[in-house]
């Protein structure tokens, strides 16, 4: 038995193993300025990991192969030779060291992502999650968004962000159905819920933030290819959750301007 399970155990590890090599089931192509860095990270992670695995997966193997049950035999209990404890004690500082050594050189993509503000010259879009829709809104020519007066939500009308239309920062903001920029420029956005809480996945742009009800939260990046990406809600968040998806469209600097100034006309 104790053989048969070594080579079983020996079969599963080598496909797995060569499946993840492969990279069949792989990330989209990073398609923004901080993706590479944070792929570069999932690699190190993951090969890390893959490390270990391998190594306890054959161990085991080894093991089962060298003192397994053998034929006429009836003692079920065998004895560690020299005891388990420098194996126990391996396999922490082992597991312990790789989770220490990526907290220090995983924390720098994290902190590119999350504790540096967005560039001064970043466009600004908030983004409103709601059961089962996302909205957008773009500040208008004075650069300034009006405050979001939740009693004025009314989706019959359009008005998704409450906007009061008597306020003049409110007046020339552009609400949109999709969310467009411009490539190659930064983009902050400023996440908001006013239901419960959703999530905002771009997987080509590698990034995904939790939206959390009463607070706002900033997200920065800067889109690298042009072309049309879907934004997911990746948080359960009600029965028609599914159906929560938008469209991100990274545009050239021209198309960019042609498309704000025509979504300006329809507000
Ligand atoms: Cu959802």
């Amino acid at each position: 038995m104790g053989k048969a399970f070594a080579v079983v155990l020996t079969i599963i590890t080598t496909v797995t193993v060569a499946i993840l090599v492969s990279r069949h089931w792989w990330f989209p192509t990073v398609a923004s300025a901080h993706g590479g860095a944070m792929d570069h990270q999932f690699v190190e992670t993951f090969v890390g990991a893959a490390i270990g695995f391998i190594l306890a997966q054959l161990c085991l193997a080894a093991f089962a192969w060298k003192f397994g049950e053998r034929k006429g035999e009836t003692r079920q209990v065998r004895i560690f030779p020299g005891g388990v404890k420098w194996l126990v004690v391996l396999a922490l500082v082992y597991v312990g060291s790789e989770i220490i050594l990526l907290e220090f050189v995983g924390q720098k993509v994290w902190a590119a992502m999350y504790f540096t503000p967005a560039a001064a010259d970043s466009l600004q879009v908030q983004v409103l999650a709601g059961q089962f829709a996302f909205s957008f809104r773009y500040p208008g020519p004075d650069g300034k968004f009006g405050p979001i007066h939740t009693d004025k939500i009314d989706e019959t009308k359009g008005n998704m962000f409450g906007i009061d239309q008597s306020d003049p920062e409110s007046k020339d903001d552009i609400v949109t159905v999709e969310l467009g920029v411009p490539v190659n420029k930064p983009v902050e956005l400023l996440l908001n819920s006013k239901d419960v809480g959703h999530g905002f996945y771009v997987p080509e742009m590698r990034i995904q933030q939790d939206i959390v009800p009463g607070m706002q939260i900033p997200l920065h990046f800067t889109p690298t290819k042009i072309g049309k990406y879907d934004i997911t809600c990746n948080q359960l968040c009600g029965l028609g959750h599914h159906t929560m998806r938008a469209f991100l469209d990274v545009m050239s600097e021209e198309d960019y301007q042609k498309w704000i100034v025509e979504q300006a006309s329809l507000q």
